[in-house]
């Protein structure tokens, strides 16, 4: 703690570029219509991996964005000209060509992996299969690494965009815009609930006993969105996955307007749901054989399709 107040320290993070030293790169996968590329790099020295996700924000429709836009500030080529059509190759300012980038460095394989275009497939999932087969996978692929996690439930990182916090060690939560919200644009607004309490891995977990847990996220998840946003709890989809991408109990609260990845049948379930479920039978979750997407390739998806 006290070495980063030190001057040196600040300098070097000032000082090297986080691009620097990238040498090969590569497209793990394209999507156009989000305007996103998915790069694998090569960094020297040690030639580290390293994922980066650049994709084109949105424009800027604010009056000064639209003033600047619409101004001579822009280039323009003409391309045609034609009675009172015509079209043009535009150069805006450079204000107007951000990029969201996100970069994992230094990305294990996994990470690669996850972020390469590939084919899904639709498992089952029974109780048995989860205990016999996914439980061992998850603890043997040490799918348990939620550094960054409990790096937010400490207040190490991201602290000054905490939204909402319920600090109780039992049932308290901290709820925080979702990396991939980049909080301009409210009809994508994207938030997570991630629990104060360690060691509940998944939707698998979930009984009788976490009843107050999900019921105050659902209901102060709803109220501080409500009065930050001013987003009613009408809008909101407040969501788990199954499976999830990282295994320390987290809820999904997007803009119901908003497509957001993962809000389809074969991955969502809806956290109303879920607490009813508890209600009638509280061992659900112990019991109800899930059903969800895998990489065709991945070692769960494989193993789970032996076992059916
Ligand atoms: C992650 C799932 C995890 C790559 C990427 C994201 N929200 C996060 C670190 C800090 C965060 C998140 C893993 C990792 Cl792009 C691999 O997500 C995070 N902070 N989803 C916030 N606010």
């Amino acid at each position: 703690m006290e070495s980063s107040t030190e001057p040196s320290c600040k300098v070097a993070k000032i000082d090297i570029h986080p691009f620097h030293g990238f040498k090969e790169a590569r497209v793990l996968n394209e999507l156009k219509d989000k305007k996103s590329v998915f790069l694998h790099a090569v960094v020297e020295p040690g030639n580290k991996d390293a994922v980066v996700i650049l994709e084109k924000k949105p424009f800027d429709t604010s009056e000064e964005g639209l003033a600047s836009l619409l101004s001579s500030e822009t280039e323009l080529q003409q391309v045609i000209s034609n009675d009172i059509y015509s079209t043009y190759s535009a150069t805006p300012k450079p204000r107007h060509g951000m990029l969201k980038t996100t970069m994992i460095y230094p990305a294990t394989q996994k990470h690669i992996d996850k972020y390469r275009k590939q084919e899904v497939v639709v498992v089952e999932e029974t109780y048995d299969d989860y205990k016999n087969i996914t439980l061992p996978y998850l603890e043997e692929e040490n799918k348990f690494s939620v550094q960054w996690v409990f790096n937010i439930l400490d207040k190490q990182t991201e602290s000054e965009r905490i939204v909402f916090e319920d600090d109780d060690l039992e049932t308290g939560f901290i709820l925080l815009p979702d990396m991939k919200w980049d909080v301009s644009d409210l009809n994508s607004l994207y938030l997570i609930a991630l629990i104060h309490k360690r060691g509940i891995k998944s939707l698998r977990d979930l009984t009788a006993e976490h009843l107050p847990l999900l019921r105050g996220i659902l209901s102060k998840g709803q109220k501080a969105i409500f009065d930050k946003y001013n987003i009613p709890k009408e809008k909101l989809r407040i969501y788990v996955h199954y499976q999830p991408s990282y295994y320390h109990l987290h809820v999904h609260f997007t803009h119901n307007d908003f497509d957001a990845p993962g809000t389809t049948v074969t991955r969502a379930h809806l956290l109303s749901d879920i607490i009813q479920n508890i209600e009638i039978a509280a061992n659900y979750y112990q019991t109800k054989t899930l059903t969800f997407v895998g990489r065709k390739e991945d070692k769960l998806t494989i193993a789970l399709q032996k076992s059916n």
